[in-house]
This record gives C-alpha cells, sequence and structure tokens, in this order.
C-alpha cells in the first residue's frame, strides 16, 4: 500500500477493484476473490524460544496448563506447523485485535492433522461485550484436511478474537481469517527492503555510516551475523545519532526495522529502537516495563501513544523482530511482527522533529532501518478509533 496522498488513491482503487471483481464474479459465476489473511503468522513459521524451552509462534498467545503443551514443530516436505498436545486442560492459542471496519464477511481455513478435536471460536466485540459468533468443533484425522468458515460481524461489532483448543493431540497449519477488500501488506517483510520517492532513509548497514553524517560513540560495530546481510551491533555506552530534520517528515511517516535484542524483555532497562528527545520528539521503544510503545511529543507532553502492555516482558533474547509505526493526520498504527498492537486517532503532532535522530540503542542489533514520509501500512479500523 502507498502513503498518505498515495494511499487514499490506493485504497480506493483496491476497493473499487475488489467490487468490480467481487460483481463480475456474481456475474460470470466463477470463484469469488480470495480474501486476504490479516494473520501475520498464519502458516506458523516465526517463532521464539518460549519457556519450557520448547519452540513456540510469535504473534499468537499460548495458553496452557498442567502437562498440556503447544510447539511448533517442522512440516514435511518443507515449513513449520503447530502441535498442540492435550493431557489434563486443554491447551489453547488465540489471536486478538483484528479490528472491524464494516460488515464484509470474513474467511476462516485452516488445515488439520493427528487424532483428536480441535475447537475454533470466533467471537466479536459488540458495545465492549464478547459475542461468540463461530463455536465449531473438527475432528483431526490421520491425513491433512482443510476446514472453512464464514463469519458475518454486525455493523456494531468493531473487533475479533480467533481462538483454538485443542482435544487430544493434533497438528495445526495455515490458518487463514481475512477477507478479500484487506490490504496485503507483507509484514513482516519477506526480503530486504528497497528504497523510492517516499523513502527518507535506508540504512542496510552493508556499509559504515560515514562519519560526517551519524554521530557515534561507544561500542558500535558492524556484524555479518545481520537479518538481511550486515545489521550493527550496539554494545555498552553506544549512541549512533543524526539529523531528524533530513530524515522525518512530522505530517505523515512509517518508521520500520528489524531489531535484535541482546538483553532479555523483562529486565528493567528501557531500549528506544528508533526516538527523537525532547520536545518535538518521538520514540519507537520496548520500555523498561516491557511495553512496546510508539508515541510522539509535543512541548513535553505527549501528543499520541499506541503501545502494548508487557507485549515484550517475555521475550527471550536474540531473536529478530520487526517494529513498525505509520503516522499520518488522521491515525496512527503500531505494528510487531506484523501483528497490529494499537490504533489511535493523532493529535498534537509537532509541525517538525529535531533535531536528534537517534537510532538503536545498547543492547541490540538493528537491521533493515527505513523511514518514509508516506504511511506504507494500514489497517482498515472502525471509525470511532
Ligand atoms: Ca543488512
Amino acid at each position: 500500500m502507498g502513503g498518505t496522498g498515495v494511499s487514499g488513491l490506493g485504497k480506493h482503487f483496491f476497493t473499487l477493484t475488489a467490487m468490480a471483481l467481487a460483481g463480475c464474479f456474481a456475474v460470470c459465476g466463477a470463484a469469488e476473490p480470495a480474501p486476504v489473511n490479516a494473520l501475520p503468522n498464519g502458516g506458523f513459521e516465526l517463532t521464539e524460544p518460549g519457556a519450557s524451552g520448547r519452540l513456540i509462534p510469535r504473534t499468537w498467545t499460548i495458553r496452557t496448563s498442567g502437562d498440556s503443551y503447544v510447539e511448533v514443530v517442522p512440516r514435511q516436505p518443507d515449513g513449520h506447523c503447530l502441535r498442540l498436545v492435550r493431557k489434563g486442560t486443554p491447551p489453547r492459542l488465540h489471536y486478538d485485535g483484528f479490528p472491524i471496519k464494516d460488515t464484509t464477511p470474513w474467511t476462516l481455513t485452516f488445515e488439520t492433522r493427528g487424532t483428536g478435536k480441535l475447537r475454533a471460536q470466533v467471537s466479536a466485540n459488540e458495545a465492549s461485550k464478547w459475542t461468540t459468533l463461530l463455536d465449531k468443533g473438527v475432528n483431526a484425522v490421520a491425513e491433512w484436511e482443510t476446514h472453512r468458515f464464514t463469519i458475518v460481524p454486525s455493523p456494531t461489532a468493531t473487533a475479533f478474537r480467533l481462538q483454538f483448543s485443542a482435544d487430544g493431540e493434533l497438528f495445526l497449519d495455515n490458518v487463514l481469517f481475512g477477507h478479500p477488500r484487506l490490504p496485503g501488506l507483507n509484514l513482516p517483510p519477506s526480503s530486504k527492503l528497497t528504497a523510492d520517492a517516499d523513502t527518507l532513509l535506508l540504512l542496510d548497514f552493508e556499509t559504515d555510516l560515514d562519519p560526517f553524517q551519524y554521530f557515534i560513540k561507544g561500542d558500535v560495530e558492524r556484524t555479518e551475523d545481520g537479518r538481511f546481510g550486515a545489521a550493527l551491533r550496539q554494545g555498552a555506552d553506544a549512541y549512533v545519532a543524526t539529523s531528524a530534520e533530513d530524515f522525518l517528515d512530522s505530517h505523515a511517516g512509517t518508521i520500520e526495522l528489524w531489531v535484535k535484542l541482546l538483553v532479555p524483555g523483562g529486565e528493567r532497562v528501557s531500549r528506544p529502537f528508533v526516538s527523537v528527545p525532547g520536545m518535538r520528539g518521538l520514540s519507537l521503544v520496548r520500555d523498561q516495563y516491557g511495553h512496546i510503545s510508539f508515541s510522539i511529543q509535543r512541548h513535553w507532553g505527549v501528543g499520541v501513544r499506541v503501545w502494548a502492555d508487557g507485549y515484550a516482558r517475555t521475550w527471550e533474547p536474540n531473536v529478530w523482530r520487526h517494529v513498525a509505526a505509520c503516522w499520518d493526520n488522521e491515525l496512527v498504527q503500531l505494528w510487531v511482527d506484523g501483528r497490529l498492537l494499537h490504533s489511535a486517532p493523532t493529535r498534537n503532532v509537532p509541525d517538525s522533529f529535531g533535531p536528534e535522530l537517534r537510532l538503536g540503542a545498547p543492547g541490540m542489533v538493528i537491521d533493515d532501518l527505513r523511514i518514509s514520509r508516506t504511511v506504507r501500512y494500514r489497517f482498515p479500523v472502525p471509525s470511532s478509533q
């Protein structure tokens, strides 16, 4: 998707195209357009080490008790799937926070294999109350099977929650939840980013930072062990900064980067990924409470802040994660690993940011940092947000 002005056009174009296609398909009797997946990790390829030592999927929330467990395992011939094992209380897996913009029907599809039953539930938030719209059990068998359901939100619904729980021992893969009119965001990016006319800064760290353009202090070094090629590692007392005026446009923008924290998520130290200190400032940070947040400051007060409480508190070190924040004059949104963590209406944005743009902080490796003057990622949210 494009940015502000471009984004508006892009969105309309997308909608009109989708409507035209829907009309054509209705007339022609062909298959309806394919739904766009609102889940960034429906195939369970984004993983991290869990507290139990088992590999767990990122972006999903796992709830287990007793000896029940959930783990990511290889799936032949390639890729991964999720294994759910019930020993006592059924293991549960859920994903919260799909904003609902309109009454377009959503499609849920997923694959199962194994023995036992998988229960799929979809709830909708309506007037701050959760209503169950889907509650189905499917029996897993020895071969992979695909299951498909349609969920129609009411006009007052604002968000969906998707939940799975398992009875037995079974495998789950390729979960899709979405509809054809959602934007395809490609988050987290599947390859190295490129620059275009709206790119203000793109750092892939394949070459040394120019000491005339960047202030560099402390333990800062390039490492070949990046997310894509080389990356920038910051140790004790590291400080890397440049000019905010050159690389930020306060009217609209996207800040995105891959970050590998070298420290546990639960430590009591703030780690800004990208920040502009001061009264015309901003901060994309994992703070000392384990929250992930993006905030814009004006006149020392917080103008707008989007965040997820304690989202990083259980993060193990040394995992590459993708973080992105977008803003324009309407909306601010924050993503981690392609999961939309929070949206808020824009307010109190300063006329310009500056003067200093700090890149990273001690205790992290950063890669593929891109700052743009447009909104590159936008998930449609209810008008009330
Ligand atoms: Ca790189």
